[in-house]
């Protein structure tokens, strides 16, 4: 048994999103998720197995982490240990590899990349759909980031079958624009968010059926590679998902003034013909899918408002791999 290995998973932004569980033991979503894995942004994570450790221990960035943290890493770990019927305790050492200040440190990269070390740790040769029953665990965005390109989260009818199908490379001309709004600790995060929102907002019942039909519709514009159409519909569904946290009680919004700024900036580009179209998650950070050939000039319009280390171009990113010294 090789009992070590590390293993590099990139973060993923939902174009159709995951808002809501249908069972928060199993993370089971309330509907199917389509997301583009990014390049620029990912985690690198080691993990070894030891006879001799008595408990597990949690680095991150090269700092101890807290019981509190290193307690669901823990518990995440504990899947692959019941699946390989073994006790043995582990050290786990994760690098988040994010432009400073950008504040985009994502639980996606952080749980896909653990899972991807964890099973070749263990020998447990899952496969990487297997594997993304196992990430979901952990995060739900992160059953997606197994694979690269497009990526549906099929929302499955149990816990072995809700899993990461990947849809598409995205090598035609995709890219994106981050613009990191500001890098606060949010105030209510998107587990809670969820929660609230399915239990009290009224619109709830419409976001899913209108996420039912945005998802079949989105594979279609990813199949004919219609980006224009890609983009209205991710455009739509985003802002479909935060129509129906604003109907929450009480109502929830990540939404800041720099984020409409940017927004704004974003239809200014499309009516001079540019085809770009924005994205919002729990958090003012504003995505803007684009064409990567036209990455810099959507940068340029939006440094006319933000500065040059808050906007990050990338390009889709692949799934996990081993790394290997
Ligand atoms: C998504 N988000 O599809 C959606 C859109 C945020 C908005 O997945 O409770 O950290 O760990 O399953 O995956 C963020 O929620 O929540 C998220 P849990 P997660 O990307």
């Amino acid at each position: 048994m090789p009992n070590k290995a590390c293993v590099r998973a990139h973060t993923n932004i939902a174009l159709i999103k995951y808002w809501g569980k249908r069972d928060e033991t199993y993370f089971l979503p309330m509907n199917s998720s389509l997301s583009l894995t990014l390049d620029k942004l990912y985690t690198d994570t080691m993990v070894v197995f030891d006879g001799t450790f008595t408990e597990d221990a949690f680095y991150l960035n090269g700092e101890k982490q807290s019981e509190k943290e290193t307690k669901k890493i823990s518990k995440f770990l504990d899947l692959f240990r019941e699946e390989k019927k073994t006790g043995l305790r582990a050290r786990v050492e994760s690098i988040n590899h994010v432009p400073t200040a950008a504040g985009l440190a994502s639980s996606a990269s952080a749980f896909a990349a653990l899972a991807g070390a964890a099973n070749l740790a263990l020998g447990l040769d899952l496969d990487p759909q297997r594997l993304s029953t196992f990430a979901r665990r952990g995060s739900g965005s992160a059953t997606r980031s197994i694979f690269g390109g497009f990526v549906e989260w099929d929302m499955g009818t149990c816990s072995d079958d809700s899993l990461a199908v990947p849809v598409d490379d995205a090598g035609w001309d995709i890219g994106m624009v981050i613009v990191a709004v500001n890098q606060k600790a949010k105030e209510v995060s998107s587990r809670i968010g969820m929660k609230r929102t399915v239990e009290t907002s009224p619109f709830y019942p419409a976001w899913v059926e209108a996420a039912k039909k945005d998802i079949v519709d989105i594979k279609a514009a990813i199949a004919a590679k219609d980006f224009v159409r890609l983009g209205e519909i991710t455009e739509a569904n985003g802002m479909k998902m935060h129509g129906t946290m604003l109907g929450a009680e009480p109502p929830l919004s990540y939404w800041e003034p720099d984020s409409i700024v940017a927004i704004k900036t974003v239809q200014a580009l499309r009516k001079q013909g540019i085809p770009c179209y924005v994205t919002m998650d729990a958090g003012p950070n504003v995505k803007v899918l684009c064409r990567l050939s036209q990455a810099e000039t959507i940068k340029a319009a939006l440094s006319e408002h933000f500065a040059a280390d808050k906007l990050i171009i990338t390009e889709p990113g692949q799934g996990i791999r081993e790394l290997t010294e």
